[in-house]
C-alpha cells in the first residue's frame, strides 16, 4: 500500500495519491507512447484551430449557447455550411511557415456537429451539408505529406445529442426532450473516437474538452474504458484532457487554458502541476471560433514572449486561430503566424527540443536548456547588466544567440553577472527576446 508523502497534510496526501499524481507514477506506459511524449515535449509549438458551423455566425464557438439557438434552427444553419475556399494544403503551409510542429483541430465542438465523416450520426459535414467533403481527411493527408502531427479536439459536452442527459451546466435552452440515455451517449462517443483513430492514419492524439460541464465523480464519463480504447487503437496517440483538473490515470499531457502552467488568471485551471508534458492554449485575439468583431489581436512581440515564457516553464504553446466560414484564415492571424515563423527561423534553436532551464522564471525572463547549453531569454529588462543566481556549473562561454557577439561574464559562488553588448539595451518591439547562449562546463543534473 502506498503512503502519502511526508510533510503533506494527511487529507491532501490521500487525495493526491488517489487521483492524478499517484496514477502517473503507477501508469504502465508503453515505449511508443513514452517516445510520443518525448516528441511532444520537444515540439514546443502547435496550432489550434476552432472551425465549425458556428463560424458562419462570426460570434465565436459558443454562439448556440450564448444566443440560445434551439437545435432546430441550428440544424438548418448547419445545412448551409459550405466552405468552398477550404484548402488543406494552404492551411498546412501556413502552419509550417509559422514553425508549428503540430495542429490540433476541432473534430466536434460543443454544438455537437461532426466536422468529419462519421457513421454514428448524419449530423456531420459530409452527410448534412452541400460541401460533402471531409476536411479532416484532407487535413490529415496533408499533414502526413508535409510532416506535421495532427491532433483531434473532441468535445465530450454536446448541446445537440438527445442522450446528453442529465444535462450539465450548459445546453439547457436547446429544446431537447428532458430525458435521454447517458450510456448510449458514451457509446456514441466511443464509436466516433474509433472512427477518428482508424480512418485518418496515425494521429498525434485526442484533445478532450467539455468534461467540466458535468464534472466527475458526479457524472461517470467511463474514462478508463475510453482511454483504453484510444490507446489500443493507436498506442502512440496522446490523450490531452482539458478538464481543468490535475491529470488522471491514462492521460499523457496536462494542458492549461489561457494561462501559463500553474497560473489561474482565467479562472479555468488548477494550479497543481503534475509530471506529464505540459501545454498552454491561447487565443490570438479574445475568441476561439471566428469572431467578426473581435479585433483584439495580440501583437507579434506579445505572442513571441508567450511562446518563450511557456518554453521556460517546460510547456508547449498551442496558439489558436478561428478560420472563416468560407475556409480561409483571417489575414490578421496569418500575418502573425508568418512573423512568428520568421522569429523561429532565427531563434528556434533556443526553443525547440529544449527543457526549462536551471533558473526558474523571473520577472526579467526565463531560461531554457539543451545539454550543456543554457539559453537566457531576456524578455523584459532595461539594462545591459543582468545578475543571475548560480547555474550549478561554471560558465565557459557566453554569446548573443543571433549575432554571436561576446557577452561578458563575471562568476562567483553566489551567481553570474552578464553584461550584454551595447546596442539594443532593452527587450522591445524590435527585439522581444534578447537571447544569451551560455555554455556550461558540466551537466548540472
Ligand atoms: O468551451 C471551450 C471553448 O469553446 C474552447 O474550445 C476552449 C479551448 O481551450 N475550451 C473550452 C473552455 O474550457
Amino acid at each position: 500500500m502506498m503512503r502519502a508523502p511526508r510533510l503533506l497534510p494527511l487529507w491532501l496526501g490521500a487525495s493526491l495519491l488517489s487521483r492524478g499524481l499517484a496514477a502517473q507514477a503507477t501508469d504502465s506506459v508503453p515505449p511508443e507512447r513514452l517516445a510520443a511524449r518525448q516528441w511532444y515535449r520537444d515540439a514546443k509549438f502547435g496550432m489550434f484551430i476552432h472551425w465549425g458551423v458556428y463560424s458562419l455566425l462570426g460570434q465565436g464557438e459558443w454562439v448556440m449557447q450564448n444566443r440560445e439557438i434551439p437545435v432546430g434552427p441550428y440544424e438548418w444553419l448547419a445545412g448551409t455550411f459550405n466552405p468552398i475556399k477550404f484548402d488543406a494544403r494552404e492551411w498546412v503551409s501556413v502552419a509550417k511557415a509559422a514553425g508549428v510542429r503540430y495542429i490540433t483541430i476541432t473534430s466536434r465542438h460543443h454544438d455537437g456537429f461532426s466536422m468529419f465523416a462519421t457513421k454514428a450520426t448524419r449530423y456531420n459535414i459530409v452527410d448534412w451539408t452541400p460541401f460533402k467533403r471531409d476536411p479532416l481527411k484532407e487535413l490529415a493527408d496533408e499533414c502526413h505529406r508535409q510532416g506535421l502531427k495532427l491532433f483531434f479536439y473532441y468535445s465530450q459536452l454536446d448541446w445537440h445529442h438527445p442522450d446528453y442527459w442529465p444535462r450539465g451546466g450548459t445546453g439547457h435552452k436547446t429544446g431537447r426532450p428532458e430525458n435521454g440515455d447517458w450510456s448510449r451517449y458514451l457509446d456514441f462517443l466511443d464509436s466516433q473516437l474509433t472512427e477518428l483513430l482508424t480512418n485518418y492514419g496515425p494521429i498525434g492524439g485526442i484533445w478532450f474538452d467539455g468534461m467540466w460541464d458535468k464534472p466527475s465523480p458526479d457524472a461517470d464519463w467511463r474514462l478508463p474504458r475510453t482511454y483504453a480504447l484510444i490507446h489500443r487503437l493507436q498506442p502512440a496517440a496522446l490523450i490531452v484532457p482539458n478538464h481543468h483538473q490535475a491529470p488522471l490515470p491514462g492521460e499523457d499531457v496536462q494542458t492549461f487554458e489561457q494561462d501559463l502552467p500553474g497560473a489561474n488568471t482565467a479562472g479555468f485551471n488548477t494550479e497543481e502541476i503534475g509530471r506529464l508534458p505540459l501545454e498552454t492554449s491561447l487565443t490570438m485575439n479574445d475568441s476561439w471560433g471566428f469572431n467578426i468583431t473581435d479585433r483584439r489581436y495580440k501583437s507579434v512581440p506579445e505572442l513571441i514572449r508567450y511562446l518563450v515564457k511557456a518554453a521556460g516553464r517546460d510547456a508547449n504553446l498551442l496558439l489558436n486561430i478561428g478560420p472563416r466560414p468560407d475556409g480561409t484564415i483571417p489575414p490578421e492571424a496569418e500575418e502573425r503566424l508568418r512573423e512568428l515563423g520568421r522569429w523561429l527561423t532565427t531563434y528556434g534553436g533556443s526553443i525547440y527540443g529544449t527543457r526549462r532551464g536551471p533558473i526558474s522564471p523571473r520577472d526579467w525572463g526565463v531560461t531554457t536548456e539543451r545539454g550543456d547549453t543554457v539559453f537566457v531569454h531576456v524578455l523584459d529588462w532595461p539594462d545591459r547588466v543582468l545578475a543571475l543566481p548560480t547555474l550549478g556549473a561554471r560558465v565557459v562561454g557566453a554569446r548573443m544567440f543571433a549575432t554571436g557577439e561576446r557577452v561578458e561574464v563575471k562568476q562567483s559562488e553566489t551567481g553570474v553577472v552578464l553584461t550584454l553588448p551595447a546596442g539594443r539595451q532593452t527587450s522591445g518591439a524590435e527585439d522581444p527576446d534578447r537571447v544569451v547562449v551560455l555554455t556550461v562546463e558540466a551537466r548540472r543534473k
